[in-house]
C-alpha cells in the first residue's frame, strides 16, 4: 500500500500518512522538474532520505512525464528519450521499482470540475463532456488544474502541432519509444507503468490511445516484456461503463503486465460524464470489492494507492489528494483486501 505525495510543498505530511493503517510506502516525483529533464541523482537521493526518515519505503514513482516531442515524433525525440533513459538509470540507482507514466497529449487528466458538490455536503473532481466542448481555446480558456502551466496561445500551438498526429501515428510514437526505454528498463530492474488516459476517450480533437482493454492488448504487443507494463487505474478505465475493470485485472494482471493499481470508484454516465466519488462501491458505477478480488484471485503482489479522494471535512488540499478521503479508502481496500484474500485462504 502506497501514498501520493507531492514534496515538501503538499499540505500532507509524512508523518501523517505513516499513520494510516498499513502504510508501507511512498509515490512521489521531482514534481519540479521540467519533461525530459534528467533527473539529478542528488535530488532523487534527497528525496528518498526524506521520505525514508518517515519509515517509509520509496520505490514508485509516479510519472516520468514523457516529453512533447516524443509524443508528435518529433527528431529531436531521441534527445529526449537518451535523457529519459538516464533518469531511469539513476531512479534505479535510488532502489526505485516502479515507473508511471502516461502517452496522453498535451493534457494528463482533465477536469471541468474540481469541486463539484455531492449530495452528502462533500464534493469532487468532476468531468462533463458538453462543458468540456465548450471549452473554446481561441478564446483564452479555463481548464480546472491546467489554466497556469501554460498561456492560451501555448496551447493553442501545442495543439496545433497534433493535427497531423491521428491515433495510428501516436500508436507508432509509443513503439518508438518503447523500443528504446524498455531495454534500458530491463537492464536497470524497473518496471514501466503506462497510466491509461483520464479520460478514456478523445478530448479537444486530440488523439487518445490507451481507453480500453483492445488498447491494452496493442501496446503490450509491442513488447511482451514485463518491464512493458501498466498502471491499472479503476477510476480512469471505469469513466466508460464499457469497460469491465475486473476483467482487465484478470486478463493482464494474470499475464504479469501490472505494476501498479490505482484505486478510485467513480459514478459514471453512458454519455462520458462522470464524477469522482469515495471509494465505496455503493456511491459509484464500481464493484470495487469485485477489482480487489480480482487481484486477490491473480495472487498480484505489485504496488497499491487510493487514488484520488473527495474534499471531506471542510479540507482544501491538492486536487483530488487530500489526505482524509484518501485516508479513508486505503481503509477500505485495506479491509476488502483482507477480507478476499482470507476467503482465497490466502
Ligand atoms: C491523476 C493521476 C495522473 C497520473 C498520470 C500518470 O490524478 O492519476 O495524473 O499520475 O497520468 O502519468
Amino acid at each position: 500500500m502506497s501514498f501520493r505525495w507531492y514534496g515538501a510543498s503538499d499540505p500532507v505530511t509524512l508523518a501523517q500518512i505513516r499513520q494510516i493503517p498499513g502504510m508501507h510506502g511512498i509515490v512521489s516525483a521531482l514534481y519540479h522538474r521540467a519533461p525530459g529533464d534528467v533527473w539529478p541523482a542528488a535530488e532523487i537521493a534527497n528525496l528518498r532520505e526524506g521520505i525514508g526518515e518517515h519509515g517509509l519505503a520509496f520505490e514508485l514513482v509516479e510519472s516520468v512525464p514523457v516529453h512533447e516531442d516524443i509524443k508528435l515524433g518529433k527528431p529531436q525525440r531521441d534527445h529526449w528519450i537518451e535523457n529519459y533513459g538516464r533518469t531511469l538509470e539513476n531512479l534505479a540507482a535510488a532502489g526505485v521499482r516502479v515507473v508511471c507514466y502516461n502517452f496522453m497529449p498535451v493534457f494528463d487528466w482533465t477536469r471541468t470540475s474540481l469541486d463539484r458538490p455531492l449530495p452528502d455536503g462533500s464534493n469532487s473532481l468532476a468531468f462533463s463532456v458538453s462543458d468540456a466542448a465548450a471549452i473554446d481555446f481561441s478564446r483564452g480558456m479555463s481548464l480546472p488544474g491546467w489554466d497556469s502551466q501554460r498561456t492560451p496561445a501555448e496551447f493553442r500551438a501545442l495543439i496545433a502541432q497534433y493535427e497531423s498526429v491521428d491515433e495510428n501515428a501516436l500508436r507508432d510514437h509509443l513503439a518508438y519509444f518503447l523500443a528504446a526505454i524498455v531495454p534500458v528498463a530491463a537492464a536497470e530492474g524497473i518496471k514501466l507503468a503506462l497510466h491509461p488516459d483520464d479520460p478514456p476517450r478523445p478530448i479537444f480533437g486530440l488523439p487518445r490511445i490507451v481507453k480500453n482493454a483492445a488498447d491494452i492488448r496493442r501496446i503490450l504487443a509491442m513488447d511482451d516484456r514485463a518491464e512493458n507494463g501498466l498502471t491499472l487505474c479503476s477510476g480512469s478505465l471505469g469513466a466508460d461503463l464499457r469497460n469491465d475493470v475486473p476483467a482487465m485485472v484478470r486478463e493482464f494482471g494474470s499475464r504479469g503486465r501490472i505494476h501498479f493499481a490505482h484505486m478510485r470508484n467513480v459514478k459514471a454516465q453512458a454519455n462520458g460524464d462522470f464524477q469522482e466519488t469515495s471509494h465505496l462501491s455503493q456511491d459509484g458505477s464500481l464493484d470495487m470489492a469485485a477489482i480487489v478480488r480480482a487481484y486477490c484471485e491473480i495472487g498480484f503482489d505489485g504496488y497499491v494507492r487510493p487514488d484520488h479522494g473527495r474534499n471531506i471535512w471542510g479540507e482544501h488540499g491538492n486536487p483530488g489528494y487530500g489526505l482524509y478521503d484518501r485516508a479513508l479508502g486505503v481503509a477500505y481496500l485495506n479491509g476488502l483486501w483482507e477480507a478476499s484474500s482470507s476467503a482465497a485462504g490466502a
